[in-house]
């Protein structure tokens, strides 16, 4: 079976590129041994906390967040970090390449619940500074912790999915991702409903009447709440996600995060055939102002994205 070394070979003549993927991928095994033993070790409480030996708890966020820190710190090829956890971006290393945008654990709040949590980053290169369009992406992915530790990649090409091994190795098991345009399940936080805009509304109404309404098929709901569980699983068979932009995150201009949740998703969903939005605009082509900017994202199934933008256009 290919590995990740072969593989990154295969993709880039970018050796530094290389290896900072190579390192989220470490960062990605290690924090998965430490997810794998959390309960265990009274780890999944909040911070601030003591465990049961009267240890000081730190939330898995922030140690996640450490272990990227660390993995990244040790590799000249970093100029620049962004995290979710951290609020300026960290100057790494002064002859580095790229910069790495991350959300070091997503989903946090499912872990008390044993429910699949993510690492997702994105690698710009380090000339145009932080706040560039997701269109200058070098390369992006996640890793998936989930019943297999998945990790997602791509960088140019076609978006790749490997799983961790017993003996540490990221092992190639599906080489070429692709999203089927057509499919029949939507998700989305339906409790929000009352919040929604004119499109949304119109969206869900016709995939609720299903083969009695305007779309003409049935339509099934899933909604896990962990975005790298509910996009792992669009990436897998297809569908559609929705966080959009709504009256209660209308001042904030969102809900997700641009930098590290929507540029290094709607990478990896289009490198599998997907489409991505925020309703307006394509999510790569949003001009960032703010590390820490939100954004309504719309991503997943070509035909289902595309019956959004309809309604955004009518709206
Ligand atoms: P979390 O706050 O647990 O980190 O990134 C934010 C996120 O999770 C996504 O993973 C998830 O899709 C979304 O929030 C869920 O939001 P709601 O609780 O508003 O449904």
């Amino acid at each position: 079976m290919t590995d990740l070394a072969q593989w990154l070979a295969a993709e880039t003549d970018d050796e530094k590129l290389a290896s900072v993927i190579a390192a989220m991928a470490a960062a990605g095994a290690e924090i998965a041994a430490v997810l794998r033993r959390a309960p265990i070790a009274g780890q999944t409480g909040l911070a601030g906390h003591t465990n049961v030996q009267g240890e000081a708890q730190k939330a898995l966020d922030i140690i996640s967040n450490d272990i990227v820190l660390n993995h990244l710190r040790a590799n000249p090829a970093v100029s620049i970090l962004v995290s979710e956890e951290l609020d300026e971006a960290v100057e790494m290393s002064r002859e580095g390449t790229v910069i790495v945008a991350t959300d070091p654990l997503d989903g946090s709040s499912n872990l008390d619940v044993n429910v699949t949590v993510g690492t997702i980053f994105s690698i710009l290169p380090v000339a145009g500074g932080p706040l560039q369009k997701g269109t200058a992406q070098l390369a992006a992915g996640y890793v998936a912790y989930g019943p297999a530790t998945s990790l997602v990649l791509r960088i140019k090409g076609v978006t790749s999915v490997f799983t961790l091994a017993a003996d540490g190795a990221w092992l190639l098991t599906v080489a070429a991702a692709s999203v089927p345009a057509a499919s029949g399940e939507f998700a989305i936080n339906t409790a929000r409903e009352r919040f929604w805009d004119e499109a949304t509304r119109g969206y869900v109404a016709e995939s609720v009447a299903g083969e009695t309404g305007a779309a003409g098929k049935r339509y099934n709901m899933r909604w896990v709440g962990s975005m790298v569980a509910d996009i792992h699983r669009i990436l897998m068979r297809g569908g559609i996600f929705l966080y959009p932009l709504d009256s209660e995150t209308i001042s904030k201009g969102g809900r997700l995060r641009l930098l590290y949740e929507a540029n290094p998703m709607a990478w990896l969903v289009e490198g599998a055939g997907g489409r991505s939005t925020t309703g307006r605009q394509g999510i790569l082509e949003v001009e960032p102002v703010n590390i820490h900017q939100r954004v309504p994202v719309i991503l997943g199934s070509a035909d289902e994205v595309r019956r959004v933008e309809a309604w955004y256009a009518k709206a």
